[in-house]
């Protein structure tokens, strides 16, 4: 009896902790998942308009002069709400869309809060290939499977009426072309550390609306500022 008297407050005490080590264990791993970097990327395939988005979203110009991206351009681009009213701003980084500095892409999206993969919504067919080698690297890369990040594909020029296709013609057009990679990178098994798992069930179809990130997709003209899709975008990853 007295032995029992005398051990209970230890079993107690070793419980608490457990249970102390266990809750903090729970926050350690909630807190790390969720963590998210400070920068939102502009990634996408040359030509899109990713520097021209990236000039009228930091100073609010329209049809800036660009040519060929050979370095990133960083800035902190203000967010305003529906009223116009100026609600935060956020950092964003353009990177170039030549494959030879694509490489890039692996070491800043470690520190991303979202991604934007602009596309030239009249150019996507010649397109498909890189935009979704850039979305598959974007999706499949161990810090945005593990953080979930927000991605937007922002079909650009919209303003070429004729020639721009729809947001739901390009994405779809590029949905097919990340399966048909996915399934050719698996049989290629090249693929040690990413994160196939996050373009979903490989027995089903890839649907981008599925996916572990949530990825949604605007008409956008960068030249002639129409980028409201993108500046609620930002408001909401901010
Ligand atoms: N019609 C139209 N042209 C645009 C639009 N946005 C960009 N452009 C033009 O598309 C071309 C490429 O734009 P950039 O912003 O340099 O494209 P980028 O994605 O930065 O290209 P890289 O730096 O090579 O990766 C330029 O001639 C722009 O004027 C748009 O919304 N509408
Ligand atoms: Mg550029």
């Amino acid at each position: 009896m007295d032995e029992l008297s005398l051990s209970k407050p230890d079993v107690q005490i070793a419980l608490l902790v457990v249970l102390a080590t266990a809750f903090l264990l729970l926050i350690l791993k909630f807190v790390s998942g969720k963590k998210r970097g400070n920068t939102v990327l502009l990634v996408g395939p040359c030509n899109g308009g990713k520097t021209t988005l990236f000039y009228c979203l930091k100073d609010g110009s329209t049809g800036a002069i660009t040519v060929a991206s050979m370095q990133e351009n960083e800035g902190w681009c203000q967010v305003r709400n529906d009223k116009d009213r100026v609600v935060g701003s956020v950092r964003v980084m353009d990177l170039p869309g030549h494959p030879r500095l694509r490489s890039k892409l692996e070491h800043y999206l470690k520190n991303a809060s979202a991604v934007v993969l602009v596309i030239d919504s009249a150019d996507i067919t010649p397109n498909k290939t890189e935009a979704a080698e850039d979305l598959f690297e974007v999706l499949t890369h161990p810090t945005v499977a593990r953080r979930r990040l927000p991605v937007l594909l922002a079909c650009n020029k919209s303003d070429l009426e004729t020639q721009a296709h729809s947001v739901d013609f390009c994405r779809r057009t590029i949905e097919k072309q990340l399966d048909a990679m996915r399934k050719t990178r698996l049989a290629l098994g090249g693929d040690a550390g990413r994160a196939i798992s996050a373009l979903g069930k490989l027995d089903k179809p890839l649907s981008l609306t599925a996916l572990r990130s949530p990825i949604t997709a605007a008409s956008i003209s960068a030249e002639k500022g129409d980028v409201s899709e993108v500046v609620r975008f930002l408001a909401k990853v901010m």
